[in-house]
């Protein structure tokens, strides 16, 4: 009996480009045919066919109260009777834009867009701006959205799917992007003195998720802090994944390096289509319609939008769902090492927090290089036997694992048993 995702993904590929709005949904680094979900609740997803899953991809990284927090949908029903969008100031943007800025200190002034695309674009075009320079830096395998100037040698679905720099992206636009092996202060400085007064920014995930994640030896964030600060370039931290979710301060605030931009995504939203952008106030007010740099957007700060991510972000910090989400990942971490440990297999296990990875490869997995040294066909196979057990991870080696204020020590338990079968069987 044909089963309903099967049948939804026949129908979706006739319309929808590979059958998925997103390229890494289609499990082509895994095999296999994408499931379509129905509904989730807590750390559980269920598929159309009522098939429920542990869920560690949590939207790739916006769930992080679980789905269906009750304050947030709370919020969103509140919201909504009062009107969808009115492209006019609303109260809750000023509310959003207060707590980025008291968040993360380094944030002076903030603009809410509509994805982390959107918010790492703005930064380029602000820094170029500012900066007068055309030149980016960017590091082999950080993801920053799909902008062109940022598809090159990327992270996420561009690296899954075997293209890292993308076909349409004009060679004018790349030749204007440089990019190193993260990691590599030698090869950072070299490039700055080989493009003297040229480069605009470095844009850098202060802690890698799109290649798996790893993270900047001891003093790289402070060493590209320097080497910016020095050529009087800008420091943008792509943190649409790691604001809020390290630390209530971002990796920012965990790694003590201050950057001049920071971009923001995913956790602010609750769910809903949210990025944002900010940093030193003099650098913000280049934007429209004070400065010259225009930037814009219908839906940006949209009430429903920030009424959700206020809840999330709100309900984090009730929780201390900083602490909660490491004792969580603490507990995983545990549970994954001593199944590696029966496993007579080549496994590197990352952890921050609530991010982890597991590489199939040896350490140390320090850069795009060495993540991409993990075998591929082993991680598909772990991925499905855990799969049919009932625990989603991202279907991609190339990607992080993502644990929810709502995941349970039973439910990691249960994954940590689940972990030890499927190695077992590889
Ligand atoms: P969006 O445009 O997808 O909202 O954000 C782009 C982006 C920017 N910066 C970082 C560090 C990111 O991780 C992302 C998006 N992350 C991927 C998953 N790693 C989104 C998943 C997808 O593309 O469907």
């Amino acid at each position: 009996m044909t089963s309903r995702s099967t049948e939804l993904f026949a129908h979706a590929q006739k319309r929808i480009p590979g059958g998925v709005n997103s390229p890494v949904r289609a499990f082509r680094n895994v095999g296999g045919e994408a499931f379509f979900v129905a509904r989730g609740e807590g750390a559980r997803i269920w598929d159309v066919d009522e098939n429920e899953y542990i869920d560690y991809v949590g939207s790739w990284g916006p769930a992080i109260l679980g789905h269906a927090p009750e304050v947030v949908v709370d919020a969103v029903r509140d919201a909504a009777t009062r009107g969808l969008s009115f492209g006019i100031p609303n109260p809750l943007e000023v509310e959003m834009a207060e707590l980025i800025c008291n968040w993360m200190p380094s944030i002076e002034k903030v603009r809410m867009v509509n994805s982390g695309t959107e918010a790492t674009m703005s930064c380029i075009r602000l820094a170029r701006a500012f900066t007068g320079r055309d030149k980016i830096l960017k590091f082999d395998g950080c993801y920053h959205g799909h902008a062109d100037t940022l598809l090159v040698k990327a992270g996420s679905g561009a690296l899954t799917h075997g293209r890292p720099s993308s076909a349409g992206v004009p060679s004018a636009f790349a030749d204007l992007t440089i990019s190193l092996p993260f990691n590599n202060a030698e090869l950072l400085r070299r490039a700055f003195q080989e493009n003297k007064n040229e480069i605009a920014a470095v844009i850098v995930e202060p802690i890698p998720a799109n290649a798996g994640l790893y993270f900047p030896r001891e003093n790289f964030l402070s060493i590209l802090r320097e080497e910016c600060t020095g050529n009087n370039a800008l420091l943008i931290f792509d943190e649409v994944i790691t604001g809020f979710r390290v630390a209530r301060g971002g990796a920012q605030e965990v790694y003590r390096v201050k950057p001049d931009l920071t971009s923001l995504g995913k956790i602010i939203g609750g769910g809903l289509p949210v990025g944002a952008f900010g940093g030193r106030a003099e650098i913000m007010d280049q934007l429209s319609p004070d400065g010259p740099v225009y930037q814009a957007g219908t839906l940006s700060g949209n009430p429903i939008a920030m009424a959700a991510g206020l809840a999330q972000l709100r309900e984090l910090e009730r929780i201390d769902g900083w602490k909660l989400l490491d004792k969580s990942g603490a507990q995983l971490e545990a549970l994954a090492r001593d199944a590696i440990k029966n496993a007579n297999i080549d496994i590197t296990f990352h952890r921050l927090g609530s991010m982890f990875c597991l590489f199939f490869a040896a350490a140390p997995i320090v850069d795009l290089a060495s993540a991409q040294r993990s075998d591929l066909k082993m991680f598909a196979s772990f991925f499905h036997v855990c799969l049919k057990r009932g625990v989603y991870f991202a279907p991609s080696q190339f990607e992080t694992g993502f644990i929810s204020a709502a995941h349970t020590a039973g439910d990691i338990e249960q994954t940590g048993a689940i972990v030890r079968e499927a190695l077992a069987k590889l």
